[in-house]
């Protein structure tokens, strides 16, 4: 996703965080002056994506995404060489954020690579099997523009509702949002179940003669608001978990 899938995402889990998982968020994201998630979602595509602190930053390139090798079930290490994947990121900061021992500098960077990288895994085209990058290397029609199915799904799509965060945040869990059935991870990492998804979703939305015209946004926006609610409810789920009982 882009900036305002980003802060979506971050902003549904804020709103439903347990009381110690909120107190803890707090006291991390204190250290970089913010007071909410929505502020840091997108902190990892800044520093990947700042010509400065690129070298830095290069090894986390591959985090943001998976790309399945020939169908949707994740079998690693066909999947993910030597963890370098979405699948895996998740779960590795997951454990810093949620190792005490850790200092809170580090607790803090892991909660931001949390944050953004369980949002991009439930961006359908960031856990792709066709052999497309996921999607960049799939050129589109667009507003009249060419662009690639990739930059549509990450924020063409969602901006054609002209709204900020927080007004879409409001309109996906407000009053009269209909209920999300519970989540159930029958996976050791959740986080698997979420790629597949994901990976499945893709079957559907590569439009027909490489054209993004009005029946498309109203066919596929609805699942991409679905994707971004899930993301929120699970996000704050394994929130809840890594910083419980502080
Ligand atoms: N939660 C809370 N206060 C609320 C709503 C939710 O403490 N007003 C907590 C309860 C769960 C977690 O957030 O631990 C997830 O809530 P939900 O099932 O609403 O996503
Ligand atoms: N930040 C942001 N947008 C900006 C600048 C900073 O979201 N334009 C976030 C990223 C970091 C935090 O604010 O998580 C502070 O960053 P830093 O202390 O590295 O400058
Ligand atoms: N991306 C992806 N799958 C790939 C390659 C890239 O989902 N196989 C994502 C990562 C970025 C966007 O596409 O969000 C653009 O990537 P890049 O800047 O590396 O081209
Ligand atoms: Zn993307
Ligand atoms: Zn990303």
């Amino acid at each position: 996703w882009g900036p305002l899938g980003h802060s979506v995402v971050a902003e549904l889990a804020q709103r439903h965080l347990s009381p110690a998982a909120k107190a803890e968020v707090a006291h991390l994201l204190a250290l970089d002056h913010t007071t909410s998630l929505a502020d840091i979602a997108s902190w990892p595509d800044e520093i990947r994506d700042d010509p400065k602190q690129q070298d830095l930053w290069k090894q986390t390139r591959a985090l943001h995404y998976i790309d399945f090798q020939g169908d949707c079930h994740y079998t690693p290490p066909r999947d993910c060489k030597n963890g370098q994947c979405v699948v895996e990121a998740i779960p590795h900061y997951l454990a810093i954020l949620g190792d005490r021992s850790q200092s809170d500098e580090a607790r803090l960077q892991a909660l931001k690579f949390v944050v953004h990288f369980v949002g991009d895994i439930h961006q359908p085209l960031h856990a792709n099997y066709q052999e497309d990058a996921g999607g960049n290397k799939y050129q589109v029609q667009f507003q009249g523009q060419g662009t690639n199915l990739h930059r549509v799904w990450d924020s063409g799509l969602l901006s054609t509702r002209k709204m900020d965060w927080k007004s879409y945040a409001d309109m996906l869990d407000g009053e009269g949002a209909v209920p999300l059935p519970p989540s159930i991870a029958p996976y050791d990492n959740a986080a698997v179940l979420w790629a597949e998804e994901s990976c499945q979703i893709t079957r559907n939305i590569y439009p027909a003669n490489h054209k993004i015209d009005q029946a498309y946004i109203d066919a596929e926006l609805p699942v991409a608001d679905t994707r971004l609610r899930e993301a929120g409810r699970r996000l704050a789920e394994v929130l809840n978990l890594a910083l419980q009982n502080g």
